[in-house]
């Protein structure tokens, strides 16, 4: 049987794509898979990776970090990032902030260190937040990094290559919302957040605008972790639409994660995704809260601010405790969700010294316990008395907050039988295990290991 005949021509196009497949990965060139090798992945399949990882980094980053909070020498009510509506600031006014922002002190590299040594596996920067400016070398635009500051450096380029450094998935936020747009909402001012009006061109912004600047930011910085929508509650944005982008998206980047905020998931659930076939999106939005019992059957994740403000504001002091922030990160993980953590970076660049030191204090707490963490599920026994649980495989990670004076952390786990039971701190010393019909007993030292949560493991002979 003779082997297949290729036609000169035919040898001569299959060379040329291998010289120029070369050619790019010689250049370092981040080969785009073709059309044809693009295959579906199932949701699980994309999803792995962020069930694992439990704990990310926020980043609200951009023009608001300038005015910090303080507009015509007054304080501005609000999150610092929504200055621009807060103090009803005329478009052409707010763009003279491009001018002042030049972040001469920023270091991807060392903001990377800084989440990576926190304990986090993901980050999600502000691409685009509400004001419209864009921290990336937009083509589609010269209201971006490049064209419109004196920084004149590519922030999610930089941003990009340190993620790939330090094996950190690297994850934007983008805002559907844009005041500075006239398609969009820029000629709602002063309320550009007015949720009665409609733009008749927004169509528009979403086709020649939003998608080409989305499109950009899959084909040059990724592949990446998630497209973390927001700003989705406007009028002139539809479940339909969103449901539509999801799938354009995916066509894009198989393997990419899209959180509920595509569409109107945040608002019809309270943060909820109820199925795949109800609204689009891969995971659920709570923000600023850890839900009473979780969101159980779907994927989610609580956003939360380290003060009260997600854009920096020079005067935000209102910073949340260690144990606030370490215990809120085990409540979340207990019931099954990821916790993604905001920091609000200065106009210099440098992320506030009050957040690098609670990400210091988390990390600290991370490196003893973070298989407590990573990988696991929503605690099998609900809330105990003393703390949280979660779950990984046949271990049950028991977070003690409150630790026993007497020496005995009772387990509600009737008819179970443990094998044995260890501090993660001390993971040689064994610990003894009593069972009785309603309940496991383990003796603990008299000492915590941690004062703010000392993890036990105990295994159990059955998952
Ligand atoms: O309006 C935004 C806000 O500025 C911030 O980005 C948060 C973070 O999740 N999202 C919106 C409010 O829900």
């Amino acid at each position: 049987m003779t082997g297949k005949r290729f036609s000169p021509a035919a040898i001569g196009t299959a060379l040329l794509a291998l010289f120029v497949a070369a050619f790019l990965v010689g250049c370092g060139q981040d080969m785009r898979i073709s059309p044809a090798e693009k295959k579906a992945l199932t949701k699980d399949e994309r999803m792995d990776w962020w069930r694992d990882a439990r704990f990310g980094m926020f980043v609200h980053w951009g023009l608001y970090a300038v005015p910090a909070g303080t507009y015509q020498g007054r304080r501005v009510n609000g999150i610092g990032e929504w200055i621009m509506n807060s103090a009803q600031i005329p478009v052409a006014e707010y763009e003279k902030y491009a001018a002042q922002f030049n972040p001469i002190a920023f270091d991807a590299d060392e903001w990377v260190r800084i989440a990576k040594n926190a304990g986090m596996k993901y980050i999600v920067i502000t691409s685009k937040h509400h004001d419209g400016f864009c921290l990336w070398d937009s083509k589609v635009t010269e209201y971006d990094i490049m064209d419109a500051t004196p920084f004149k450096r590519d922030i999610l380029a930089e941003l990009a290559k340190a993620c790939k450094k330090h094996k950190i998935k690297l994850c934007f936020y983008h805002s559907i919302m844009d005041w500075h747009h006239p398609d969009a909402q820029a000629p709602f001012y002063p309320n550009y957040n007015d949720t009665s009006k409609s733009n008749p061109n927004f169509a528009r912004y979403v086709e020649e605008y939003m998608k080409p600047q989305l499109a950009e930011l899959v084909a040059n910085y990724g592949p990446l972790g998630v497209m973390w929508f927001d700003g989705e509650w406007i009028k002139d944005w539809t479940e339909p639409q969103g449901k539509a982008l999801y799938a354009w998206l995916l066509e894009l980047q198989p393997d990419l994660i899209v959180n509920n905020r595509v569409g109107k998931g945040r608002q019809g659930m309270e943060g909820l995704n109820k199925s795949d076939d109800e609204y689009a999106g891969d995971f659920g939005t709570p923000e600023q809260q850890v839900p009473a019992t979780g969101l159980p059957g779907v994927d989610w994740e609580t956003c939360m601010t380290m003060n009260d403000t997600w854009g920096f504001k020079s005067y935000d002091e209102n910073w949340k405790s260690d144990e606030q922030l370490i215990r809120t990160l085990v409540e979340t993980a207990s019931k099954g969700g990821n916790f993604l953590l905001n920091v609000g970076p200065t106009p210099e660049g440098l992320i506030p010294q009050p957040s690098v030191e609670r990400l210091a204090a988390m990390g600290k707490w991370m490196a003893v316990n973070s298989e407590s963490i990573y990988g696991t599920t929503a605690s099998p026994i609900g809330k105990p008395d003393w703390g949280y649980c979660t779950a990984k495989g046949n271990k049950l990670y028991l977070h003690v907050f409150d630790w026993p004076a007497d020496g005995k952390l009772a387990v509600g786990l009737p008819n179970a039988s443990a094998s044995g039971a260890y501090l993660l701190a001390h993971k040689k010393a064994k610990l003894a295990v009593v069972t009785d019909d309603s309940k496991l007993v383990v003796s603990v030292p008299p000492q915590a290991p941690d004062a703010i949560d000392s993890v036990v493991v105990l295994t159990l002979n059955a998952k």
